[in-house]
C-alpha cells in the first residue's frame, strides 16, 4: 500500500491526497509534521533530508517534492491522466504547477504565517500589507488565465495544476482580510468543488 507521510494541515500534503482520490488510489496517511510527529527524526530524515512534508514511499520507492509525487502518481496509477495529451498541454500544466509552487505561494507566506498561523515575530503590518498586495496581484494574473480558458487553469480539462491551485484558491478565501472580488477565481472554486474530488477527504477542512 502507497504510504503518505504528512500531515493534513499542509497545503503540499493535500496536494498528495487530493491527486490520490482523483485516481481513486488507496494509500495509508501518516501525520508527520508540525503538531505531529518530528520531520528532523532520524527515521524522517532518512526518507527526506530537508525534514518536509510530504514524501511518499510506494514499495520500497521514496520520493519528496508534492509537484514531482502528484506526476510521478498520475504516470504510475493513472496511465498520465491529469497530465496533459499533446506536448503543449503538458508544458502548460507544468507551467501552472511550477507558478503555484514558486510564484504564487511565495507571495502570501508573510500573510498567512500572520493572520492565519498567528506565528510569532509576524507582526509587522506594512509586511502584512505588502505580501496581501503580491498576493492579490498574484490572484489577478490567475483571475486573467481563468478568463481566458472558461474553464480550468492549463485549459478546458482539469489537470494536475488545477489540484495545487485548487488549494492556493481556497487557502485565499480562508484567509481573514478584505479582498479584491475576483470572478473568474470564484467560478473555477464553485467549478472544483461541484466536479472534483476537493470536497471529500477533509481537504477543504484546513485553511
Ligand atoms: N517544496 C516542498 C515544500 C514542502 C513544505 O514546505 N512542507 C511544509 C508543509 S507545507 C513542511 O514540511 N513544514 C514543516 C513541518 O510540517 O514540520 C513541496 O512542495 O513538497
Amino acid at each position: 500500500m502507497l504510504r503518505v507521510l504528512g500531515r493534513l494541515s499542509s497545503i503540499n500534503v493535500r496536494k498528495v491526497v487530493w491527486m490520490c482520490a482523483e485516481l481513486r488510489l488507496d494509500h495509508e496517511r501518516e501525520d508527520w509534521g508540525v503538531g505531529f510527529r518530528d520531520p528532523q527524526s532520524p527515521d524522517f530524515l532518512a526518507l527526506n533530508p530537508n525534514a518536509l512534508v510530504p514524501v511518499i514511499e510506494d514499495q520500497g520507492f521514496v520520493l519528496w517534492e508534492s509537484s514531482a509525487i502528484v506526476r510521478y502518481l498520475a504516470r504510475k496509477h493513472g496511465g498520465g491522466r491529469l497530465l496533459g495529451g499533446a506536448l503543449e498541454d503538458q508544458a502548460l500544466i507544468d507551467q501552472w504547477l511550477g507558478w503555484q509552487a514558486t510564484e504564487l505561494n511565495s507571495s502570501w507566506s508573510y500573510a498567512v504565517q500572520a493572520l492565519i498561523r498567528k506565528k510569532t515575530g509576524y507582526d509587522s503590518p506594512a509586511d502584512i500589507e505588502n505580501s496581501i498586495a503580491g498576493w492579490t496581484e498574484k490572484m489577478a494574473i490567475l483571475d486573467a488565465q481563468l478568463e481566458r480558458t472558461g474553464a480550468y487553469v492549463a485549459g478546458t480539462a482539469f489537470s494536475a495544476a488545477d489540484i495545487a491551485m485548487g488549494l492556493s484558491v481556497q487557502r485565499w478565501y480562508a484567509a481573514p482580510f478584505h479582498k479584491r472580488d475576483f470572478g473568474n477565481v470564484a467560478g473555477y472554486f464553485e467549478r472544483l468543488k461541484r466536479e472534483t474530488e476537493i470536497s471529500r477527504h477533509g481537504l477543504l477542512d484546513y485553511p
